[in-house]
């Protein structure tokens, strides 16, 4: 790392106070309006920063990293998730890349609550009748959805996001359920009352709600395939705060389009930012975009997580949220 300020190019617009603080430490170079770069920018970025700061729209792939130049030694990504990263060819190059975990779980989880009782209790519907003037006034048995409160949840991916949807969905009457590649431990279940699914195929069977709430993997890549959707009961409902890529879009649109699952809330899509246009077309399913950590607070504490990583780099420690070590 040179004496001088380290070069930090930052891809996206971010809060105020966090691109001031980031302009007194680094020699900082900002994107003020915000427009997500170019493949083509994105190889620049890499070849004259010290440090890049990515967030999700950024994808950095063997391609873009073959590129880099010889000084980019630190990936400061704003955010958690990491599967915008081409992470082996990172420590190939001996570059150590960082994340800001924490800091946006509990608003993801409340946008996980959200969109259980939006799809539940039909909230988006509601709205669009009454914004489209069609609203007759009430009725006994108009806008009926279903009751959460005593319905069987099934959180995929028990992490720290997964474990505050249960938190909350104990609150809301839910009883619940989890598979995860490990099972979490005892206490800690004991203290969310949860379930473990070993068989993540017999968990989806008996769930009313699913939630999808890991990490996108090799190993996650369309878990929910077109064979485990339909293994999901017809009244089921499922929701996506976690990546698009965990369920294979297509089959899941497929079987909302026949009536063969009841709903789904999706935060997330598999070829973000381009959504399907059969979704669009479905009453049962409500669309936001991707905006379960999008709160002011949670974009600070991003910002300040990812200040701190680089600062540690810089001064020779090592970033407390480390994804990889640089191994040269
Ligand atoms: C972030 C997210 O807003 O952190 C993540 O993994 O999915 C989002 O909530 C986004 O990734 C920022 O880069």
């Amino acid at each position: 790392m040179p004496q001088e300020k380290p070069v930090v190019v930052v891809t996206r617009k971010l809060p105020d106070p966090i691109e001031t603080r980031m302009m007194e430490l680094f020699d900082t170079r900002l994107n003020r309006d915000d427009r997500p770069l170019t493949r083509e920018d994105l190889v620049e970025a890499c070849k004259s920063a010290d440090v890049l700061v990515p967030t999700v729209t950024d994808r950095i792939d063997k391609g873009v990293l073959a590129q880099a130049g010889p000084r980019l030694r630190l990936i400061a990504s704003f955010g958690t998730g990491v599967d915008h990263i081409d992470l082996a060819t990172a420590r190939e190059r001996g570059i150590t890349v960082t994340n800001t975990p924490g800091v946006l779980t509990e608003d993801t989880a409340d946008m996980t609550m959200a969109l259980i009782l939006a799809v539940s209790r039909r909230l988006s519907e509601g709205e669009r009748l009454i914004r489209e003037g069609k609203w007759q006034g009430w009725g006994p048995t108009t806008m009926l959805g279903h009751r959460i409160w005593g319905k069987r949840l099934g959180i995929v991916g028990m992490g720290r996001i997964g474990s505050a949807v249960a938190r909350r969905a104990r609150g809301f009457g839910l009883s619940v359920h989890y598979h995860n590649r490990r099972r979490i431990d005892e206490s800690v279940e004991a203290e969310l009352e949860a379930t473990y699914w070993e068989s993540l195929d017999q968990m989806l069977a008996h769930m009313d709600v699913v939630s999808v709430n890991c990490p996108h993997t090799p190993a996650t890549f369309h878990l929910l395939s077109a064979r485990r959707l339909k293994l999901m009961k017809p009244h089921a409902i499922i929701v996506n705060t976690a990546r698009g890529e965990v369920i294979d879009e297509n089959a899941l649109v497929r079987m909302l389009s026949k009536g063969e699952l009841a709903g789904a809330g999706l935060d997330v899509f598999e070829h973000e930012p381009a959504v399907s246009p059969k979704l669009l077309d479905l009453e049962n399913v409500v669309l936001l975009p991707h905006m379960g950590s999008a709160t002011i607070e949670g974009r600070i504490d991003m910002g300040e997580k990812v200040i701190i990583n680089i600062k540690t780099f810089i001064d020779g420690h090592k970033p407390p949220d480390r994804v990889i070590e640089a191994m040269l």
